[in-house]
């Protein structure tokens, strides 16, 4: 039998690969910025305290989850409290405590890394077969979500419009999704990109509609209205190195691309830059509601990162600038997967009009 043809999809030929070489706090200009500057210049003592107290113990709690690779640990150990569950739990992070520094492996990693490695994107698309059969083996899981998100009134966070699907109760849907990522050669490309063996951790149905308010409410204030055109861009802040987005829809311009600046993943960040990030996107200090902005503006200067920062830059600074030129939105035919590494600067799901069904794995 022939072998099955996954075709390699490019990025769009206007798209210039991002520039910059390395990541800095100054490149969202807080104090400038109309919807914070006010709160930069007059922070009270009280919320300067509160600020820093939050900052501290997020700070304490991703520490713990980073020194165990929480999200490395399957969802069904995660979710099982049962006591066998608990000791299942700890023996898996005790495991990782002693498993060595992924980031040196990563950086020693030598094989050929590709377009992801260049771009850290890498887009295929499978033969329609395949796609049959995963569309087949993923349908009572979309099933479930729609009857979910109908419940769901008014405003939606992002979460809500994810399922969570688990190795042992959908198992025919995680053995065809690994079947399908092993055939489209996509574990061997992130597994030459991380310098270790990659495997698949989670499996996320994901639908999103012009219902959806997570993207467009950004700055509840009448006067900051308008999205700024980086708006929603952000890098991720869990500890999983790499995703792959499953198309299960076909995906146009106005049904929410999934959108990657180009290059991006190269962008030299520190550890403790990355790590501010990451814990200002978990204690709700990176919102952009009044209350989180002031909050977020009486930390000390070095502490005001976030991941989830494409809402804050204005089109004009420079970063704003690299990342309008090396947007490339994924407008693709369904059965297409899109991989790429999540600290890259991403969005997507930003749906004007019908329907977008994604399924997003968590690849570490
Ligand atoms: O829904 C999408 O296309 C992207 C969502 C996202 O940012 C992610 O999965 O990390
Ligand atoms: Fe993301």
């Amino acid at each position: 039998m022939a072998q099955p043809v996954y075709l390699g999809v490019e990025p769009d030929q206007a798209v210039k690969p991002v520039g910059l070489a390395s990541w800095s706090p100054e490149l969202v200009e807080y104090d400038k910025h109309a919807a914070y500057g006010v709160y930069v210049r007059t922070p009270s003592a009280a919320s300067r305290a509160k600020a820093l107290t939050i900052f501290g113990v997020s700070m304490a709690k991703l520490l713990f989850k980073r020194a165990i690779r929480y999200e490395f640990i399957p969802h069904d150990t995660r979710a099982d409290k049962s006591l066998g569950g608990r000791m299942k739990f700890a023996g898996a992070a005790a495991r990782n405590l002693f498993r060595g520094d992924d980031r040196a492996q990563r950086r020693a990693a030598t094989g050929d890394q590709g377009r992801l490695g260049e771009h850290g994107i890498h887009v295929v698309t499978m033969p329609a077969d395949r796609y049959e059969a995963l569309a087949g083996v993923a349908q009572p899981e979309f099933d479930k979500l729609k009857a979910r998100r109908g419940k769901s009134n008014g405003q939606r966070q992002f979460e809500e419009s994810r399922g969570q699907a688990s190795r042992t109760s959908q198992r025919d849907l995680f053995d065809v999704v690994e079947a399908t990522l092993r055939e489209a050669g996509v574990f061997d490309v992130a597994s030459a990109y991380l310098g270790r063996k990659a495997g698949l951790i989670d499996v996320n149905p994901q639908i999103n509609d012009t219902s959806d308010t997570f993207w467009r409410d950004i700055f509840p204030d009448a006067e900051l209205s308008t999205l700024p055109p980086t708006a929603y861009c952000h890098r991720d802040a869990s500890g999983g190195d790499l995703k792959a987005i499953f198309y299960m829809t076909d995906v146009d311009d106005r049904s929410g691309p999934f959108s990657y600046v180009v290059g991006s993943n190269r962008i030299a960040i520190s550890r403790v830059d990355d790590l501010i990030c990451e814990a200002n996107d978990s204690n709700g200090l990176a919102g952009t509601d009044a209350n989180a902005r002031a909050l977020f503006a009486a930390l000390p200067k070095k502490l005001r990162q976030k991941g989830s920062f494409g809402n804050d830059l204005t089109p004009e600074s420079a970063l704003g600038r690299e990342i309008g030129q090396g947007l490339w939105k994924v407008k693709a035919g369904k059965g297409s997967i899109v991989l790429f590494d999540t600290k890259g600067i991403h969005r997507g799901g930003m749906v004007e009009d019908g329907e977008r069904r994604v399924i997003t794995c968590v690849i570490g």
